[in-house]
């Protein structure tokens, strides 16, 4: 193939970001002009799934980012099945329009906030965060979207509001993973509201400048980068505001193992392996794991006094 997409464009092959910005521009728009006479639609729909969105990276690492084809193509998404390579297909079953995302709880008003109005609401960027998993593998992932605190200034919390619980659509009859109950469905995840409230997480609804693939998550997830994987729950459908702490989905099914926290921890091993090294998806050798994911500058604070064996 001779033109490339503007997601095979690896942002390494320049080094000005602005130029990579127009070089995609440029490049997209020729898949436009040049695709639109023979697959007009299809020209159509690639111009449809581009983000607009600024760059401020202050928290962005400067680690080479995995490939896009290995972040879309090695997922853990259960409601599409328990190994890796299933969510890549059977996600594409998800309808994700239309969306809309129910805020409840200790809030002066519960209301409905739909996808197109989230995506007018709040102004996006990019961020180029860690993600590192439980089972010991990592990768780097330039996220699109915008701090969970803009959403919830907007849901306006009461003084009652100390946690914030997340929950992941339930449609068995498109998420095949859930007809098996291999987890308490729906997918619950919950965070601390100064944890919510931190400018590091993120409510994501694309990654490499593209409207967020299904498989991981679409059309709006969370990124919690100080954290284990599996506290960036995916498709988001609720967020209630409690003032006790929620219970996850797999500190529900395996209580020893995870715990509310969650935090990457190179000191605290899993009961079944240490979770010192890990391997980022791409790399032949193995690498330490940081504490905090190399994020404790950013959030060590937010557990001075803890006992993080204890609250692990
Ligand atoms: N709803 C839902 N969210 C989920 C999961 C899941 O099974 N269901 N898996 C989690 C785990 S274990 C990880 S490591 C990350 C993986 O995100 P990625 O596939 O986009 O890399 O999603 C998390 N969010
Ligand atoms: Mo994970």
């Amino acid at each position: 193939m001779l033109i490339k997409k503007p997601s095979d464009i690896h942002p390494d092959e320049v080094t000005d970001y602005a130029l990579y910005r127009e070089r995609r521009k440029f490049i997209s728009a020729g898949i436009g002009l040049a695709g639109a006479a023979i697959f007009p639609t299809a020209a159509a729909k690639a111009a449809a799934t581009r983000l607009e969105f600024t760059h401020p990276g202050q928290f962005d690492t400067r680690e080479e980012k995995t490939e896009l084809e290995k972040i879309t193509h090695y997922n853990n998404f259960y409601e599409f099945g328990t190994d890796k390579y299933s969510p890549a297909s059977k996600a594409q079953a998800l309808t994700t329009d239309p969306w809309s995302v129910s805020i409840e709880g200790e809030v002066e008003k519960p209301f409905v906030l739909y996808l197109e109005d989230i995506l007018k609401k709040f102004p996006l960027e990019e961020r180029i965060y860690r993600l590192r998993c439980v089972e010991r593998w990592s990768m780097v992932i330039p996220w699109t979207g915008f701090q969970l605190s803009e959403l919830i200034k907007l849901a306006r919390p009461t003084s009652k509001a100390k946690y914030v619980e997340f929950e992941t659509l339930y449609r068995p009859e498109e998420m095949v993973g859930q007809r098996r109950r291999v987890l308490d469905w729906p997918y619950v995840e919950g965070l601390r509201m100064d944890e919510a409230m931190h400018p590091l997480t993120l409510i994501a609804v694309g990654l490499y400048g593209e409207i967020l693939p299904k498989q991981n998550g679409a059309p709006l997830r969370l990124v919690v980068p100080w954290k284990y994987g599996f506290k960036s729950i995916k498709s988001i459908v609720k967020i209630r505001f409690t003032e006790q702490q929620p219970v996850s989905s797999w500190s529900k099914a395996a209580p020893r193992e995870y715990g509310f926290y969650s935090n990457v921890n190179p000191e605290v091993d899993h009961p079944r392996w240490s979770q010192r090294r890990e391997r980022r998806i791409g790399d032949f050798l193995k690498r330490k794991t940081l504490m905090f994911n190399g994020y404790a500058e950013q959030v060590a604070s937010l557990y001075s006094g803890m006992d993080l064996k204890k609250f692990y």
